[in-house]
């Protein structure tokens, strides 16, 4: 299999402005920013979806999160708050196929993602 833009950034072959790395997780700037401060954290692995997350992934996938609150943190947006989004395939928005956590700050996010009439 061809690799994905991510494992490209991972490997260096194209560019990203990268704040965070260590041995399973990269982390750096969405190119397409939906909020003040829009990052991706992705694990090393290049898993596809999150259907394609195996029970040996578990502690991988909580790594991402642990890496969002670090940032967090250290960026200085803890307190005020902040959004972690993983989409998965067409109805949630994927459009790269290796698992990617949002992590958006910086300004009071919207809510809800879906905006027609449910019923209920
Ligand atoms: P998603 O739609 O959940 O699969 O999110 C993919 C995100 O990846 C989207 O917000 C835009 C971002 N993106 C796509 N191509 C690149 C790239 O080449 N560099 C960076 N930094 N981000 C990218």
């Amino acid at each position: 299999m061809s690799d994905t833009l991510f494992t490209k950034i991972i490997n260096r072959e194209i560019p990203a402005d990268i704040v965070y790395e260590d041995d399973l997780s990269l982390a750096f700037r969405d190119i397409q920013p939906q909020a003040p401060v829009h990052l991706l954290i992705i694990p090393k692995k290049p898993i596809v979806t999150i259907n394609d997350m195996q029970e040996e992934d578990k502690v991988l996938f909580g790594h991402l999160f642990y890496v969002a609150r670090q940032l967090a943190g250290e960026m200085g947006f803890a307190e005020d708050g902040y959004r972690v989004v993983m989409n998965c395939n067409e109805h949630g928005g994927q459009s790269v196929y290796h698992v990617h956590l949002h992590l958006l700050a910086g300004k009071p996010l919207g809510w809800p993602p879906y905006t027609e009439k449910l019923k209920v």
